[in-house]
């Protein structure tokens, strides 16, 4: 008797450890109160002679992922105040085999990116991005804050691969919510529908190389695009 009462506490000290750390792994997972954003259609564009749907998708990234963006809204609830963010959500819908056409609006400073390939856009239409309306191959590798890149989850459309490089704000660590800005403008064809995710390759992290911290804590620097 006195070994089965010993059975049955031992399986309840496991059952609850393991409900402690599915908790603990849950907690971290985030979940923006704003949803998922989804791209606004604005009609039928022509790209190399075909006719696709056209939709514009607005990005954001902060400083600070404490406080309120220009319009009020909160950029990221219980946010650390010294990490960047992609605000005000990290969830996004797009249509697939549609041009994409994402409006970024920068305001963060940030350094060297460490490997210059994630300097270039990246599958983007015509190999070329936008910074306030200039069209370019490129940003100075030392000039990097954040960068957009998506990809589809494993069996999703392996072919897809879109990274785009933001410039750093032109007040650098100075920078504040929609002051100092860089507005990074591109468009990209979407792949097949499925779940993909997008995350940011500059490691503007702390330790880890710089992928610690921010980069490593869901929701800052990475979440989803649903592409439908
Ligand atoms: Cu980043």
């Amino acid at each position: 008797m006195k070994k089965f009462v010993w059975a049955v506490v031992t399986v309840l000290v496991g059952a609850v450890l393991i409900a402690a750390i599915g908790l603990g792994f849950h907690d971290q997972q985030y979940s923006s109160p704003y949803g998922t954003e989804v791209a606004k259609s604005v009609g039928m564009i022509t790209v190399n002679g075909k006719q696709y749907q056209h939709v514009v998708l607005n990005l954001v990234t902060e400083p600070s992922a404490q406080g309120t963006t220009s319009n009020g809204q909160i950029i990221h609830p219980g946010g650390n105040p010294s990490w960047p963010a992609y605000a005000v959500t990290n969830e996004y819908q797009i249509p697939a085999n549609a041009v994409v056409t994402v409006k970024w609006s920068q305001y963060d400073s940030g350094g060297v990116v460490n490997n210059p390939y994630f300097a270039k856009p990246r599958g983007t239409i015509g190999g070329i991005e936008r910074v306030n309306g200039k069209p370019v191959t490129g940003v100075a590798a030392d000039n990097i804050a954040h960068t957009f890149t998506l990809r589809g989850e494993p069996g999703v459309d392996p072919r897809f691969f879109l990274s785009v490089p933001g410039p750093i704000s032109k007040l650098g660590d100075n920078a504040e919510n929609n002051k100092g800005g860089q507005l990074v403008q591109f468009s990209f064809i979407s792949g097949k529908p499925g779940l993909y995710v997008w995350n940011c390759e500059f490691p503007c992290g702390l330790s880890v190389g710089g992928f610690g911290a921010v980069m490593s804590s869901y929701g800052y620097m990475s979440g989803h695009m649903h592409v439908v």
